[in-house]
């Protein structure tokens, strides 16, 4: 028996969701609001002691961090369609492109997010409030990413966080000048990855950098991406996020 714990279909939950329905698995799904910091109440701290979504659970054998359950799953599940290439050469491109994401772009698109939406939901907390609230986050980085939250990121890291995504989107714009998928010609895990984590919302999030003048493969392989039945289940998972704050994301409602 599969569960996924997780939260909206965005970001790393949507990372998980992805390979899930693209491979066709049955899975009970089990929604974690973040919005209401369930991440961090004791009964999921006990599941994943990082206190994170998302959490694979394998007849109890618990399975955390996207590119690690992302391989598991292909791993486990070997007679359903295949998320990674078959050959040497197609794997180690699709790993370094994981390896590209989860340490170059994830983090960088996140700050923004954080900032113009984790950072509405940390304020709406009174202060007295969020001081408990943070002393329930097990990770350092965490408890320090919702107090920079609550009180706004500097110019700064800012800045630097929009070179990362311009790099990115002019690195993947070149690779799909080359192959149709990220990782070459077939759909593989890395296309969930940077789907995931950046190129699903950065014509929203970032008009300046995703745009049919600048990016348009990109902005193709979009398309290509939501036209898929499994990123189209994915994406189709319970949404709690605050309307008002959608614009923010890459949720086309
Ligand atoms: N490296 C982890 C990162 C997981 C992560 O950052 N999850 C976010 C959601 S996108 C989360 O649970 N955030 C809530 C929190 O940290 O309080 C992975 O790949 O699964």
């Amino acid at each position: 028996m599969l569960k996924l714990y997780h939260a909206e279909p965005v970001a790393n939950s949507l990372k998980s969701l992805i390979p899930l329905h693209e491979k066709g698995l049955e899975f009970e799904s089990i929604y974690v609001d973040l919005h209401k910091f369930e991440q961090h109440q004791p009964w999921f701290v006990a599941l994943n002691p990082e206190g994170q979504v998302p959490v694979l659970d394998h007849d109890g054998v618990i399975i955390t961090h996207t590119t690690v359950i992302n391989e598991y799953l292909d791993d486990a599940f070997p007679d359903s369609p295949p998320l990674r290439p078959a050959d040497a050469v197609g794997k180690a491109r699709m790993r370094y492109w994981n390896k590209f994401v989860d340490e170059h772009v994830m983090n960088y698109v996140s700050m923004w997010g954080w900032h113009r939406m984790v950072g509405v939901i940390a304020r709406s907390v009174d202060s007295g409030e969020f001081e408990k609230l943070l002393e329930r986050i097990p990770l350092h980085e965490q408890r320090e990413k919702w107090r920079t939250a609550r009180s706004g990121f500097s110019e700064a890291d800012l800045a630097n966080a929009t070179r990362k995504i311009e790099v990115a989107a002019a690195k993947v714009e070149k690779q799909l000048g080359e192959f149709p998928w990220i990782a070459g010609d077939t759909f593989s895990l890395a296309d969930a990855n940077f789907f995931s984590h950046c190129g699903m919302m950065l014509e929203r999030m970032f008009p300046a950098i995703g745009n049919q003048q600048s990016t348009p493969r990109l902005l193709d392989w979009v398309a290509r991406m939501r036209a898929r039945p499994g990123v189209a289940k994915a994406l189709a998972g319970p949404d709690k996020t605050n309307p008002a704050l959608r614009t923010f994301t890459g949720h086309v409602h």
